[in-house]
C-alpha cells in the first residue's frame, strides 16, 4: 500500500476505495467531538468543523468541501447503545476491534457479557482486556472470567508492569482501529498511555470504597499509536442499554447456543420444556447457572426492546461481517 498522510488514522484499502465514490472531496476522520463540534484529521492537518447536518461519531470518515462537512461516508461498523430514555447512541463508528476493559480489582461478569453482546452487535471483533492484573488476586479472577465466557478472547494487562502490552500492540497495526468499552475506573486512559509510552490522556483515581470511578475522561478521542494502529478512548459507560440481534447475543453465548441446538424443540425457551438440553447442563453443574442467568435476562430484556419499539416488530437482523 502505498503512504498515505491519513496512514496514522487508519487509513487503508477500503477507506480509499469508499472516497473514490466521492471525487473532489477531501477525506478526513473523525478523532473527537465536542460541543456541537467535530475535530478531524486531514491530510494537510486537524480542523474543527461545526456538526450542522450530520450527526458524526468519532472514528467517522467523512469527505471536506472547503473545509465544509460534506458528506459522511458509510460505516463499515458502529458500536451502538440505548441510552435510559431508549435513544440510540453511536459511540464509536468504522471500528475494527472492540476492546472491553475489565478492572480485575472491580470485576462484574454480567457486565462483560452485556458489552460483549453490545461488541458482537457493532460489527467488530470484541477482546476482553482484563485490566490492573498486577494487583493481588486477580488470577483468580481471570479463571473464573475466563471459565464463564466460552470461547471469548481475553487479554490479561498491567499498565503498572506492562504485562500483556505486547500482545495489544500486536492487535493494534495498521490500520486496525479499536474502542475501548468499559465502567469508570477500569483504567482506559491509563492503558491508552501504557501503550503510547507517553501520557496523553488524564487518569483519575477510584474511590476507596468500591473502586468505582470518578468519570475523569469526558470526550471520546480516538488517539494514533506508534504501534500503528488507532485507539479510541472513552468516558465509562454508567448504562448500555441494547437493541442488539439476535445472532449477537448467539455470538457472544455461544456455548448457550450449541447447547441449544440439542433442545429436543427448535423453539425450546430453555424454561420447563422436556429435553430442554440447556436446564439439563445446568443440572448437571456442567453450565454455570449465573450464566444461564444473564443470558436469560439479557434475551427477555431484548425481546422488551423489541415489543416497544414500533418501527421494529420484527428481531433486528445482525449486518454482514
Ligand atoms: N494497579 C493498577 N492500577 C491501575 C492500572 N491501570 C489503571 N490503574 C488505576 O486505576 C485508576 C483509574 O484509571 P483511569 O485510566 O483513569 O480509568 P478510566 O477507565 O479511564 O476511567 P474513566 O475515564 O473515568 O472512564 C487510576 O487510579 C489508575 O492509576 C493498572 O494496570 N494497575
Ligand atoms: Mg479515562
Ligand atoms: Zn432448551
Amino acid at each position: 500500500m502505498d503512504n498515505h498522510a491519513l496512514d496514522h488514522v487508519g487509513w487503508s484499502e477500503r477507506v480509499a476505495s469508499l472516497f473514490d465514490q466521492l471525487p473532489g472531496r477531501v477525506p478526513a476522520r473523525v478523532v473527537g467531538i465536542e460541543r456541537g463540534t467535530a475535530r478531524v484529521v486531514t491530510p494537510t492537518g486537524e480542523l474543527t468543523v461545526r456538526l450542522t447536518d450530520f450527526a458524526v461519531a468519532v472514528g467517522d470518515w467523512v469527505a471536506l468541501d472547503d473545509d465544509r462537512l460534506a458528506d459522511l461516508v458509510p460505516r463499515w461498523s458502529q458500536l451502538e447503545r440505548l441510552g435510559p430514555e431508549g435513544a440510540r447512541q453511536t459511540l464509536a463508528a468504522n471500528v475494527d476491534v472492540v476492546l472491553i476493559a475489565a478492572p480485575a480489582d472491580h470485576l462484574s461478569l454480567t457486565r462483560v457479557e452485556r458489552e460483549l453482546v453490545v461488541a458482537w452487535d457493532s460489527g467488530a471483533r470484541p477482546v476482553v482486556v482484563v485490566t490492573k492484573t498486577d494487583l493481588p488476586g486477580a488470577t483468580a479472577v481471570v479463571e473464573e472470567l475466563t471459565a464463564r465466557l466460552g470461547a471469548a478472547d481475553v487479554i490479561s494487562t498491567s499498565s503498572v508492569d506492562g504485562r500483556g502490552l505486547d500482545e495489544l500492540r500486536a492487535l493494534l497495526q495498521r490500520p486496525v482501529t479499536a474502542v475501548l468499552l468499559g465502567p469508570s475506573g477500569a483504567g482506559k486512559s491509563r492503558l491508552v498511555n501504557a501503550i503510547l509510552g507517553h501520557d496523553r490522556q488524564a487518569v483519575g483515581e477510584v474511590r476507596e470504597g468500591d473502586r468505582r470511578g470518578r468519570h475523569t475522561t469526558t470526550t471520546r478521542q480516538l488517539v494514533p499509536l506508534p504501534s500503528g494502529g488507532s485507539l479510541i478512548d472513552m468516558p465509562g459507560i454508567r448504562s448500555l442499554g441494547t437493541d442488539a440481534s439476535v445472532e449477537s447475543v448467539a455470538a457472544a453465548f455461544d456455548d448457550i447456543e450449541t447447547l441449544a441446538e440439542e433442545c429436543r424443540f427448535a423453539d425450546c425457551a430453555h424454561d420447563l420444556e422436556p429435553g430442554c438440553a440447556v436446564t439439563a447442563a445446568v443440572a448437571a453443574g456442567t453450565l454455570d447457572p449465573a450464566r444461564f442467568d444473564s443470558y436469560r435476562k439479557l434475551e427477555r430484556e431484548l425481546a422488551q426492546e423489541r415489543r416497544h419499539d414500533p418501527k421494529a416488530p420484527e428481531p433486528k437482523r445482525a449486518r454482514p461481517r
